[in-house]
């Protein structure tokens, strides 16, 4: 039986936080236990279209590469590479960009988001979510694991990989989201109405990087916006969102259901315990993997290797479909 094809991506525009790997890093490392073939990506060109500084976006790729190894990725369990060393991506991004209506890329949420926020923006902002199609479909991948702000982007890839073959007949798999039940949005910690980001972040000290030292990390959870209540239960109420996100990230690293979560605190007195207890988990999981990182990070002609052995292999399989897209849409 073919196995599940899963692909999913992260963009170096900065350190990896709590958000990136609870919401989706940690179900990549969990896939590699299934019979699953597991396709992760660094995705530099989506990173080029905010980041403009070229020794960052180097320096980026490669810690961002020693921390997804870090995490548990297994370059003997999964093809892990950077994106731009796989022409079949830019190329296949053009080829769809010619059967994509502009007005699917207006509605993109992320895309009206960033635009407000930037004094100037390019035309691959826009394009971003074209470009995820490519990243995605070139791979025929069955499953993107993902956190929630990018299901609208799988569910457009989605759209997008069906006109084409509506147009030019069956070539590519329609690929479906996999979003955690729990983990899928970590806010920021001082501003927990708005996504913890590594790059949109305006409230950085809300931030808990994986490269961030222990005492900063403390002092960012103890700092955590909270309420002036103190009962610890869930809610969906803008009030609570402070405690409820405190509350997601401890359920996430516990595994535990929300009835035990909000029976662990049902005799703290406010919310220094919860606190307490979500720092004691976060750095339970950030300190290994940050011992990992710096083996890693120390040797960047290893890290290289691995990344080109991942890069051939994501080549054996996109190559042959960017040629197969080529070939319907009749280029010779
Ligand atoms: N706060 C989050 N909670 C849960 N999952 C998240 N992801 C991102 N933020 C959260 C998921 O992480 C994967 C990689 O996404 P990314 O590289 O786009 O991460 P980012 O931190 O969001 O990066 P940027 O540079 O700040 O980009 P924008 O603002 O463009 O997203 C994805 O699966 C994502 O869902």
């Amino acid at each position: 039986m073919k196995k599940i094809r899963v692909f999913s991506g992260i963009q170096p525009s900065g350190d990896m936080h709590l958000g990136n790997y609870l919401g989706a890093v940690k179900q990549w490392v969990e896939n590699q236990d299934k019979e699953k073939e597991n396709f992760y990506c660094i995705v530099d060109l989506h990173a080029h279209t905010i980041l403009r500084d070229a020794k960052e976006l180097r320096d980026n790729i490669r810690s961002l590469a020693a921390m997804l190894f870090a995490c548990g990725l297994d370059p003997n369990k999964s093809t892990v590479f950077i994106q731009s060393q796989v022409r079949a991506h830019a190329e296949a991004c053009w080829l769809l960009n010619c059967v994509t209506p502009i007005g699917w890329l207006e509605r993109m949420t992320q895309y009206k988001d960033k635009k407000e926020k930037l004094n100037s923006i390019s035309a691959a902002l826009l394009d971003y979510p074209v470009l995820q199609t490519g990243d995605i479909i070139l791979y025929d991948a069955n499953e993107v694991p993902i956190g929630e702000d990018q299901k609208q982007h799988v569910e457009l890839a989605r759209d997008i990989a069906q006109r084409f073959n509506n147009l030019f007949g069956e070539t590519f798999v329609l690929p479906d989201p996999i979003i955690p039940s729990v983990g899928a949005r970590v806010m920021n910690l001082s501003n927990p109405l708005s996504k913890m980001s590594k790059s949109f972040d305006e409230d950085e000290s809300g931030v808990v990087g994986l490269l961030d030292d222990d005492n900063s990390i403390l002092k960012t959870i103890k700092r955590a916006v909270t309420d002036s209540g103190n009962q610890i239960v869930f809610s969906n109420d803008k009030e609570n969102a402070g405690v409820n996100n405190l509350l997601g990230i401890y359920k996430v690293i516990t595994g535990k259901s929300s009835m035990q979560v909000e029976k662990d605190f049902a005799n703290a007195k406010g919310y220094g315990v919860l606190k307490e207890s979500v720092a004691e988990l976060v750095l339970g999981i950030i300190t290994p993997i940050r011992a990992k990182y710096k083996e890693y990070i120390s040797d960047p002609q290893e890290l290289d290797k691995l990344l080109e052995v991942g890069a051939e292999n994501a080549r054996t399989i996109s190559e042959p479909k960017v040629s197969e897209m080529k070939e319907r849409m009749g280029f010779i």
